[in-house]
């Protein structure tokens, strides 16, 4: 309030002697601000202390108490330098040439390159979407020299945006344009939800392309675009605003249920006949997304051979899960039969719902497929990857092998994690077989639809329905008009999320939205209004001060997650420099730690005591020492 005071004085605007008085002592200001970040810091720190992690879906404490070692990359013996991060790579091409050029020397590569998902889909689909900048900036410059010759890390997009600012508190664009800086040579990829940006239903088309721009501004490169019912108007929203900003477009087509089974709906005439409209729509890259790994190495081979023979200058991208333990297998056959770049995770964070290991790959095409990745520093990064399995172990769901059943219940990777680690928690082994049953039912009912979010969520949450309800299918379609469904069904049954190959199941769709919404017959887009953009972020600025263009596409995708961040962010300020052996864990009474709170300013911390209950207030004291200094913070206690 003080400073306040004094920068919103007429006098001190004005007076000389005040503007002289600031230049000459900048440090008072510096003072105040780093006193202010302390004590924030000390009140989330004594929350910690009193009430435990607050963060969702924690259970227990993290298996490694220590702070993560850096592993040395060698080349040759020696160790190298990683001071300074790497400066060749894929990226060169996209940064001096473009997109068109990148895609031509991507195909004219020999051999298969691989996308290491790590940093994005191997974390949401095995640890919750929890790991944070922190780590991921911690081993970034290692992995600019050590990962130089991949194809890209995917960082970004999915559930890593809302994520990041729900549950860890953190700035989803601050981690694009800090691991961006770290790494200048690997081309980064996003995952985006076609018109549904990322979030959950269709948004206005001008909110995607200035979320994309914003994206393509901030650090990705390459946009890997997708519609969760492979609906092509829908997909060609976002496809249209990676080419306006000037991104790499792979336009995916994903892949659901097994196309070799004649009893199924999705058959390779269906694929082929996509893959060429989206090559009438224009994509330097096409992306095949096995988002369940149902894509057995037969059909892999099929497909990727029939693509590869009808367009031979079309480089060819493919996305998978090991759900059902084939995913070496069938990436090996999609390298074997012409894709120019495959998905894989870093050995720790790999296999089950997340994607392959990359070194099981890089084993399996020995001798006949290049991958221009370095074997030995794919293993040494990895051992930071173990270590971090040990510190995010608090966010596991424990899977313990491969789950064959996915070729009957087709759920995809990271909902599968989500879904077994729900039905832990409620205790009930029995209620996991029932669910996955249940998902099959629920898919069926809404007409075997394409699985990958959001529409696997609806498929999810119907099942849930049915499960929590005791509905069988038949209570579903009879009582439709009666029961009280879940918004997310609502929604798909509208048509906000694009229309299912083969439509809406009818009568069950008049049923479920009647009284309650009207139908769209075309893409959301075309009935919903533009946004005002500059007028929203002025009411933002209004709101919460200073804001940024990146701030106004936060809240455009998530208004309600973006004004808690905010709150949070004033209760808490920025808490992704906290070491997340301290995010996590409350400190131990006693023992000293530090953080490093700003470049170059480090706080030793300790704390001493925790005091009494107070019952009139519900508070308790904690006392801190905080670069030798007593400190206090009173803390509500929820517990
Ligand atoms: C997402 O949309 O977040 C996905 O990972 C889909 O596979
Ligand atoms: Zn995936």
């Amino acid at each position: 309030p003080f400073l306040l005071t004094l920068l919103t004085n007429d006098v001190f605007i004005k007076g000389k002697c005040w503007t002289t008085f600031i230049d000459d002592t900048p440090q008072l200001f510096d003072m105040v601000r780093s006193r202010n970040r302390a004590q924030r810091l000390l009140a989330y720190l004594g929350d910690l202390v009193v009430n435990g992690s607050q963060i969702k879906g924690q259970i227990g404490l993290p298996k490694l108490k220590t702070e993560p070692i850096i592993p040395e990359l060698y080349s040759n013996g020696k160790v190298v330098d990683v001071t300074e991060p790497q400066q060749k790579g894929w990226r060169n091409i996209i940064v001096e040439q473009g997109p068109e050029a990148f895609a031509k020397a991507v195909r004219n590569h020999k051999g298969t390159l691989i996308m290491d998902t790590t940093w994005r889909d191997a974390h949401q689909s095995l640890l919750a979407t929890r790991v944070r900048t922190y780590d991921l900036l911690a081993i970034a410059k290692t992995t600019s020299h050590g990962l130089a010759g991949a194809f890209a890390l995917e960082c970004w997009g999915g559930a890593t945006f809302d994520v990041a600012m729900r549950f860890l508190h953190e700035d989803p664009w601050d981690r694009l344009r800090q691991l961006r800086k770290a790494v200048p040579n690997i081309p980064f990829q996003m995952l985006l939800r076609g018109a549904n940006g990322v979030a959950y239903s269709s948004l206005p088309d001008n909110a995607i392309e200035h979320f994309v721009e914003q994206a393509k501004k901030t650090g990705v490169d390459i946009f890997r675009v997708f519609d969760a019912l492979n609906d092509l108007e829908q997909l060609k929203v976002g496809v249209d605003a990676v080419k306006k900003a000037g991104g790499v477009v792979e336009a995916t087509v994903c892949y659901s249920g097994d196309m070799l089974n004649p009893d199924k709906k999705y058959n390779l005439d269906y694929y082929l006949d996509t893959v060429s409209k989206i090559v009438e729509m224009g994509t330097h890259i096409l992306g095949i997304k096995d988002m369940a790994g149902t894509l057995k190495p037969k059909a892999a081979t099929l497909l990727v051979g029939s693509i590869r023979a009808k367009y031979p200058d079309l480089p060819i991208h493919v996305h998978t899960h090991d759900s059902a333990g084939t995913g070496v297998a069938s990436m090996t056959a999609c390298a074997l039969a012409g894709a120019d770049a495959v998905d894989a995770a870093s050995n720790s964070m790999s296999g089950m719902t997340s994607q392959p290991s990359i070194s099981a790959i890089l084993a399996s095409l020995e001798g006949s497929v290049d991958t221009g990745l370095n074997v030995d520093h794919v293993k040494q990064i990895d051992s930071y990857w173990a270590q971090m399995r040990l510190l995010y172990s608090c966010f596991e769901a424990d899977l313990k092998g491969p789950d064959p059943e996915v070729y009957e219940h087709e759920i995809p990777g990271g909902q599968l994690t989500n879904l077994i680690f729900q039905a832990q928690q409620v205790g009930l082994g029995a209620q996991w077989a029932e669910t996955k049953k249940a998902y099959e039912e629920a898919n069926e009912l809404l007409g075997d639809i394409v699985k990958v979010t959001p529409t696997s969520k609806v498929v999810g949450d119907l099942a849930q329905f049915m499960v929590s309800n005791k509905l069988s299918a038949d209570d579903v379609k009879n009582r439709a008009s009666e029961l009280d469904f879940p918004e997310s069904i609502l929604d798909f049954f509208q048509g906000l999320m694009g229309q299912p190959y083969g439509g809406f199941p009818e009568p069950l769709r008049t049923d479920i939205l009647k009284g309650k919404r009207e139908p769209y017959h075309v893409r959301p887009g075309k009935i919903l209004k533009p946004l005002d953009i500059p007028a929203i972020k002025t009411d933002l600025e209004r709101r919460f001060g200073h804001i940024t263009e990146n701030d106004v596409a936060s809240y455009i995708m998530y208004p309600k997650v973006f004004e808690d961040y905010r709150k949070v962010l004033d209760k808490f300020g920025d808490l992704s420099l906290v070491p997340t052996s301290v995010f996590l864990a409350p400190p131990e009474i006693g023992k000293s730690f530090q953080v490093n709170i700003a470049k170059g300013k480090i706080l030793v911390l300790k704390v001493l005591a925790i005091g009494e209950l107070s019952q009139q207030t519900g508070t308790r004291e904690v006392y801190f020492e905080l670069n030798g200094e007593m400190r206090k913070v009173t803390v509500e206690d929820k517990l």
